[in-house]
């Protein structure tokens, strides 16, 4: 049975943030193929993006063994989001109940609609790199949050 690791970014800035995550995790968890290995702490962080003016975020970062495809474990993190109430009718980049977001999965790299990993602003995001370093997660090479920066 081929495991993969793979890391999960964990954010919500409506309702009961902190229990969201937690059941989040917790359906996470008892998903078959999932086995959730260590979640980092939770951090309150200012919202960055398009949309400053918004509550503030609870984030952080699970990091699981998986036997699930990446597109799989996409599609369980999308039916966990939508099960817990997130939805996209609002601004992109806007307030949200939770967001599950595939960060890495594995050394893969893929770049397909809808899937991209890494997660293409990984490397620029404090509230998702402080909590991946604190799972031991170590960005493969130095320069590599300044050389993956996106064009401004
Ligand atoms: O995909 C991330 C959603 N998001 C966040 C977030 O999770 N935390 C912070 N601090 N700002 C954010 N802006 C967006 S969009």
């Amino acid at each position: 049975m081929h495991l993969v690791r793979a890391y999960v970014g964990l954010g919500s800035n409506l309702g009961d943030r902190a229990e969201t995550l937690r059941v989040a995790l917790e359906r996470l968890a008892a998903t078959q193929g999932v086995e959730v290995v260590a979640v980092s702490s939770l951090r309150e962080t200012d919202p960055v993006g398009p949309v400053t003016d918004q509550p503030r975020f609870l984030n952080g970062v699970a990091a699981v063994e998986t036997t699930l495809g990446p597109r799989r474990l996409l599609e369980v993190l999308l039916a966990i989001e939508a099960e817990l109430g997130r939805t996209r009718t609002g601004p992109p980049g806007g307030p949200r109940t939770l967001d599950l977001d595939l960060l890495l999965y594995g050394e893969e790299r893929i770049d397909e609609p809808g899937l991209q990993v890494p997660h293409p602003r990984l490397h620029e995001r404090p509230f998702v790199l402080e909590p991946l370093e604190e799972l031991g997660w170590t960005p493969p090479g130095p320069g590599y949050t300044e050389a993956h920066e996106s064009p401004r």
